[in-house]
């Protein structure tokens, strides 16, 4: 799937770019079910859980936001992730098996669609340790005006800041007074023609301005980690990552997690396991 060079180059950098990576048939399949999404959400006239949509939408002129976790909207999608060329670029990076968190259609709609202010994504969903990251299949083509994604190479290896505005509230994003401690001048624009392929490490400092075009930047955004490495619960948006959050790709769970450098080979799934007594015992799985 990916040269050594391509994998050296993303844990040194933080990212990486492949440009127009998916076949035109895939393509037109994930066009497709874009297109179907786009226009299932006319009926809608304000965001729920599924569709995120800027203040002016209409039915006629729809302006989505963001699709919430197209894995679960459409078999081409689910596939494209769990089984189908994304997910194999994730196992090429992360090895075989991996693991599926979440994923996300960001639109940036044409003529002002909003930016993405700087930010790391680790915070959003804390895990057991730093392998996640976030790979992005650019549905049309994407140049300067449309607000392609910036990357900071290095950033990853770097501080990971504080998410939180100065009077405590989620913002999501970096202070203002703390991006000069952020190498903003180093930014790279990943953009290319439709089927180019984004990656960024969950530590990466990124953001993207507002698309200035009149043209629409669909953005398809899948999150994966190694197999031994897990969300931590209760943090962020950890706790609403859908049926498929967690899904191992490629293998089964190893059911080992390390911190602070000590592994441990973990129990199963408590759903099925008898309690202390049973297990010591030698009973069967709970039914
Ligand atoms: O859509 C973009 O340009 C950036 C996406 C992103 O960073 C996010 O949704 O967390």
């Amino acid at each position: 799937m990916l040269s050594k060079e391509q994998i050296k180059f993303y844990h040194d950098h933080g990212y990486l770019l492949l440009d127009s990576y998916v076949p035109a048939d895939l393509m037109a399949r994930l066009t497709a079910a874009t297109q179907a999404a786009v226009d299932a959400s006319r009926t809608l006239n304000k965001s729920n859980r599924r569709y995120d949509f800027e203040p002016d939408h209409t039915a006629q002129k729809p302006r989505l936001r963001r699709l919430v976790s197209p894995v679960d909207v459409d078999e081409t999608f689910r596939h494209l992730m769990l089984d189908g060329l994304v997910a194999k670029i994730a196992m090429a990076i992360l090895g075989q098996p991996a693991r599926f968190h979440h994923s996300k259609l960001n639109f940036k709609w044409s003529e002002g669609g909003e930016e993405v202010k700087w930010h790391q994504d680790i915070q959003f969903w804390p895990h057991t340790d730093f392998s996640p990251l976030t790979i992005g299949v650019y549905l049309a083509d994407v140049d300067d005006d449309m607000g392609p994604m910036g990357v900071i190479p290095g950033s990853h290896k770097g501080e990971l800041f504080d998410l939180y505005a100065n009077d405590g509230k989620w913002a999501g994003a970096i202070k203002e007074e703390q991006l000069n401690r952020v190498d903003l001048d180093r930014v790279v624009w990943l953009k290319g023609p439709a089927g180019s392929i984004t990656v960024h490490n969950c530590c990466m400092v990124h953001g993207s301005y507002p698309n200035q075009s009149n043209r629409v930047r669909p953005l398809l955004l899948q999150t994966y980690s190694a197999a031994d490495s897990y969300p931590v619960m209760n943090l962020g948006a950890n706790g609403a990552i859908g049926p498929h959050g967690g899904y191992v790709i490629g293998g089964s769970a190893p059911q080992n997690l390390t911190v602070q450098g000590r592994t441990m080979h973990a129990a199963p799934d408590w759903a099925e396991v008898p309690t202390i007594f049973g297990s010591q015992q030698g009973d069967g799985k709970l039914s």
